[in-house]
């Protein structure tokens, strides 16, 4: 049995990702608070576990992995669950898996984080927000007459893509206007070992 453990953060929606594909897998894990303000992701023992000075770290077996995205595809290649069922499905999924981290992520993830942690410019939240906004009327679209983003079943796409619908409303964006989005979300929510995304990853005592 493989052995895992999680460096991250509450607040941070790259690590619920991680969090939360462990759990879909029904692989137990280890969690360590890296608390950011503290710096603690910039010391030289936390830089060896990833030189870019970012969480989520996910150690498994001894092997310190980086990039939410890159994490998701390694544990859907070691359980087999959550990726493509064919050469085509797995085609597709990688192209959502990017195109969420280039257009939705940013959108809502900078957006949220320039509006609750930054005290950000107007215009630089209205730039991203923006782009938010764009990429959810592209999911919507998708996700329209389909219970997942590609094939028949929910994949690797769908857990980062949900993870980052699920924070909209910190973007100051409603998903009132995305029927399909709502739909995706109430069986993204329904699946077996989901958790509520703001509720993933253990919050340190105050
Ligand atoms: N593309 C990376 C983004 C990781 C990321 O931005 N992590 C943030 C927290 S959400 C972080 O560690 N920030 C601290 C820093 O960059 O110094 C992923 O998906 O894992």
């Amino acid at each position: 049995m493989s052995s895992y453990t999680l460096y991250g953060t509450f607040l941070s929606m790259p690590c619920v990702k991680a969090g939360l594909m462990l759990d879909l897998c029904g692989l137990p894990y280890d969690y360590k608070h890296v608390n950011l303000r503290a710096g603690e992701s910039k010391t030289p023992d936390f830089l060896k576990l990833n030189k870019w000075g970012q969480v989520p770290v996910l150690v498994a077996d001894g092997t310190p992995m980086t990039q939410s995205g890159a994490i998701l595809l390694e544990l859907a290649a070691k359980t087999g669950k959550f990726d493509g069922a064919n050469a085509e499905e797995k085609r597709q999924v990688r192209e959502w898996l990017f195109w969420e981290a280039d257009l939705f992520y940013p959108g809502i993830a900078a957006t949220r984080a320039q509006r609750l942690f930054y005290n950000g410019p107007a215009e630089v939240i209205a730039f991203f927000k923006g782009r938010g906004e764009r990429a959810l009327g592209m999911l919507n679209e998708a996700l329209t007459g389909k219970d997942y983003l590609v094939g028949k079943n929910p994949t690797v796409a769908d857990i980062a893509c949900y993870v980052t619908a699920a924070y909209a409303s910190d973007a100051e964006l409603s998903l009132d206007a995305y029927p399909a989005i709502q739909a995706w979300m109430k069986r993204m929510a329904a699946l077996p070992g989901m958790k509520t995304p703001q509720e993933a990853l253990p919050k340190p005592a105050a």
